[in-house]
């Protein structure tokens, strides 16, 4: 009864304001000429809503822009079956919206800046302005929602032989963020001089990679040890030491190398025994 008494209170009180914007839905303000489509208020909805209304939003959104808008009002009049067009004179570049339309599909996260910003093209050209200007928005949409994509994050396990007779090498692609974690068998030796001592990849014990000739010389970086090399696309470099273990957090995308801490590639040779040879043994797989 209480609560009955307050809303009604509350009701008397509120001062004649303007009609409320359509929200995920068609409507126009004054002074336009068609309806734009107003885009839901996402951040307050749900998941499985938020998904349902982004839906709404790409199927409204590339229909305007084909110019096959069904006209609401007419459909109202005739019946549901009546599909009569509205002409707003919105028509997009077929080629244009179906590249943008793909874009959103494969991440309809996106449908929910485009919406929002389309509304307001959209307004622009229905109080007057130019299909031009709105046209000239849509064409670089798409490509410019994807710059600075990254197509291939580390998603499966990569198994590979150390190689020991070359400098950094191998490029595996990651993307910004991804966890990548290195391991490499301790049980495989193998020397990095003629008549060295058999080491690991953990590298000549107490013997640190000191000089700039060393491809990682930074704290922890020993001579023969096994050492990365992240290269992001902004093309700062940065070396770290691996050993038998390490996890990596890409700062950017880019991509991962590596190699035995060395200046001489040559001389280095794998233990072998009557019947075997070492190899280390490395995997690269998306960290926890
Ligand atoms: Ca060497």
């Amino acid at each position: 009864m209480l609560i009955l008494l307050t809303l009604s209170l509350a009701e008397a009180k509120k001062p004649k304001a303007p009609p409320p914007l359509p929200v995920n839905a068609w409507g126009r303000e004054e002074g336009m000429k068609a309806d734009c489509f107003y885009p839901a208020d996402y951040e307050k909805l749900a998941d499985g809503e938020r998904r349902l209304a982004r839906q709404t939003a790409i199927e409204a959104m590339t229909q305007q822009w084909r110019g096959t808008r069904p006209d609401a009002k007419a459909r109202k009049a005739g019946g549901a079956d009546d599909l009569s067009m509205i002409d707003d004179g919105v028509l997009m570049e077929e080629s244009v919206v179906e590249g943008l339309e793909t874009t959103m599909l494969g991440r309809p996260e996106l449908i929910e800046q485009v919406s929002r910003a389309n509304l307001e093209q959209c307004k622009t050209y229905m109080k007057g302005g130019s299909l031009d200007a709105w046209k000239g928005w849509l064409v670089p949409v798409a490509s410019k929602l994807t710059a600075g994509d990254c197509n291939s994050p580390l998603i499966d396990t990569m198994f590979d032989y150390l190689e020991i007779t070359r400098p950094w090498y191998r490029s595996v692609t990651i993307c910004k963020g991804d966890r990548v974690h290195i391991n490499a068998t301790l049980k495989d030796r193998y020397r990095v001089t003629d008549k060295g001592e058999w080491i690991t990849v953990e590298g000549v014990p107490g013997e640190k990679a000191i000089g700039a000739d060393y491809p990682c010389n930074i704290e922890g970086c020993m001579v023969g040890m096994l050492v990365g090399r992240f290269t992001g696309d902004d093309g700062v470099e940065t070396t770290f030491p691996i050993g038998a273990d390490y996890t990596l957090t890409a700062s950017s995308n880019g991509k991962l190398s590596w190699t035995i801490n060395d200046t001489t590639w040559y001389d280095n040779k794998y233990f072998k025994s009557a019947a075997f040879e070492d190899r280390v043994a490395l995997t690269v797989e998306p960290a926890e």
